[in-house]
């Protein structure tokens, strides 16, 4: 199976997650595979530029342990953007522990399951601290948790990811549980279940590098020879003066990358 060159339409009927429908379906209307990462300190910032950049994007990807004056307001000014402008709120957590403290960080001072709609996960834990807690937060309509995203390959230099068979073992755990698991944090696509979307972060069109471990490549890359469906950009457009005028430019380069894939 060349699961990344299924059609976005075949990929939206396969999927048995209603979270990668919702994206998918997104994906098509607003010509766009991009997330944009807004890694800013401060609620309003984000605000501002998850405003500007909602029509361009199908997901806004926050870290709200990094957000200084992170609150209720905020989260309840983003879901109303999220709800209003058809985008997901993707909150990188990277769950990481024993299951029953995933639940307790889900619900805890962020109450990250109440307006995230899709986080990620490592998988270093394994399948028993992951696939049950999740079903039970996605199954819950208290909850507006949806997905989750598995850690198959960091982006960063010399990560313990690329140890022997650990990205293999990570697919398989969501090859069998792909009712709530909705795909993959990796550099290559990992998975021929081609309902599994692989979203990439790594992806700069201007540098290579940072200074703390951080690697880039461009969108040709990530897309048309790694076989990714969804790119994650950062920098590239938060670091800008003109961050728009970047997203644009990242957001038709990904596009047209994925659609020379797609069959006619
Ligand atoms: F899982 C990962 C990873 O392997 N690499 C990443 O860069 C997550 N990320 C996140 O994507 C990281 O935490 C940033 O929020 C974002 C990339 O932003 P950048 O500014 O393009 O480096």
């Amino acid at each position: 199976v060349d699961a990344g060159r299924t059609s976005l339409k075949d990929k939206e009927n396969l999927t048995e997650s209603p979270l990668n429908k919702k994206i998918l379906s997104i994906m098509r209307k607003k010509k766009s595979n991009l997330c944009l990462a807004i890694d800013y300190t401060t609620s309003e910032q984000v605000l501002q530029l998850a405003e500007r950049a909602g029509p361009f994007v199908i997901a806004i990807k926050v870290h709200a342990d990094a957000i200084t004056d992170f609150n209720e307001d905020f989260t309840q000014k983003l879901t109303t953007l999220a709800n209003d402008m058809d985008f997901v709120i993707f909150e990188d957590r990277k769950f990481a522990d024993t299951g029953n403290t995933t639940q307790l960080q889900l619900r805890g001072i962020q109450k990250i399951a109440s307006w995230a709609d899709v986080v990620t996960a490592h998988a270093i834990q394994g399948n028993d601290s992951i696939s049950g807690v999740f079903r039970e937060f996605i199954a819950d309509p208290a909850y507006r948790l949806s997905g989750v995203l598995l850690i198959a390959q960091l982006s960063t230099k010399g990560s313990l990811t690329a140890l022997n068979g650990y990205t293999e073992e990570v697919a398989q755990i969501a090859n069998e549980n792909r009712d709530v698991i909705s795909g993959f944090i990796a550099q290559t696509r990992v998975s021929n279940f081609s309902d599994l979307l692989n979203w990439t972060p790594g992806v700069n069109l201007d540098v290579k590098s940072d200074s703390a471990g951080q690697q880039w490549r461009g969108v040709d890359e990530a897309i048309d020879i790694q076989q990714n469906d969804i790119v994650i950009v950062g920098r590239g457009v938060t670091s800008s003066n003109e961050p728009v005028q970047q997203l644009k430019r990242y957001r038709q380069t990904a596009w047209d990358a994925l659609v020379k894939n797609e069959p006619a």
